[in-house]
């Protein structure tokens, strides 16, 4: 079936739905400039993220963890929500609408957003590794890496690394999401990571109408009941 076809499909299913969640990846963000983790944009000095975003990687050089979110925050800090993060903004000033997200750019929230679940933190978030204070910091750059607390710990990203269990109030919230959608939103997401992985599959299986927006193909792309092969930017402000 062509695109506008399905583009209209999915704007008739979001006019009905009572309570519509959007599941959102890196890809959602990658017309921002921000580069995604598999996309062939996806590496920082030859490093792929999985080897740098693991608690093993920060033990064993927290310096070379720390250049490569430095990195990250410097370039974050420079970018602004697309087109992508603001349709969906116009979708929670219609009915309550709710966004799990894998990123931990905060584009979402700087678009508008309300209700968002940041299901693997926050890169603007930093926890001490020894009293476990944690509050938002924003400097770019930092002046030393690794930074410390005040208490003269070593300071870590507020995210959620591989091998690391996701804060159990976001994994909750997102379950009580996916049991209440009618119909779910999958944008930009290789479909690779779990637990984020199955949420698609979960609301399908409770009942729910599942729609994959992604350019490429996925491993969860055979579970959906529709398929919009484009970019974001270019596919959401049309079914909004
Ligand atoms: C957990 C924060 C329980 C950090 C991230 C073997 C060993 C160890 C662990 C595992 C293992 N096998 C499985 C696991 C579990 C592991 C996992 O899933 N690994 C994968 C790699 C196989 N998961 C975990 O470890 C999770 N924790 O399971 O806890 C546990 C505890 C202990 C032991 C076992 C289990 C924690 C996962 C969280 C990791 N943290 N981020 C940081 O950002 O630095 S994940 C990281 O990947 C980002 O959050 C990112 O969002 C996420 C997923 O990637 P995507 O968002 O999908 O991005 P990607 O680049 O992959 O794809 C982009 C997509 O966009 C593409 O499809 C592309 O086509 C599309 N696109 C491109 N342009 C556009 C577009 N779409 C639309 N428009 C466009 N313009
Ligand atoms: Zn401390």
């Amino acid at each position: 079936m062509d695109i506008s076809l399905l583009i209209e499909k999915v704007r008739d299913a979001l006019q009905r739905a009572r309570r519509p969640l959007a599941l959102t990846g890196a890809g959602i963000s990658a017309e921002s400039g921000v580069p995604t983790f598999r996309g062939s944009d996806g590496l920082w000095r030859n490093h792929r993220p999985e080897e740098l975003a693991t608690p093993e990687a920060f033990r064993k050089d927290p310096r070379l963890v720390w250049e490569f979110y430095q990195w990250r925050r410097t370039l974050l800090s420079e970018v602004k929500p697309n087109r992508a993060h603001y349709a969906l903004v116009r979708i929670e000033e219609k009915k309550p609408f709710s966004i799990i997200t894998q990123n931990v750019d905060g584009l979402h929230s700087l678009a508008g957003s309300t209700d968002v679940v940041e299901l693997h933190g926050n890169i603007w978030r930093v926890r001490c590794t020894d009293c476990g204070m944690e509050r938002e910091d924003r400097t770019v750059p930092f002046e030393e890496i690794p930074p410390r607390c005040g208490c003269g710990g070593l300071l870590r990203p507020g995210v959620v690394w591989f091998g690391e269990m996701l804060p159990a109030d976001a994994l909750d919230r997102a379950y009580e999401l996916i049991k209440a959608t009618d119909l779910m939103l999958v944008i930009g997401t290789s479909g690779v990571v779990q637990p984020a992985a199955s949420f698609a599959t979960m609301a399908k299986r409770r009942g729910a109408f599942v729609v994959e927006i992604n350019p490429e193909l996925t491993p969860i792309s055979s579970y959906m009941d529709v398929v919009i092969n484009g970019k974001a930017g270019e596919i959401l402000p049309q079914i909004v």
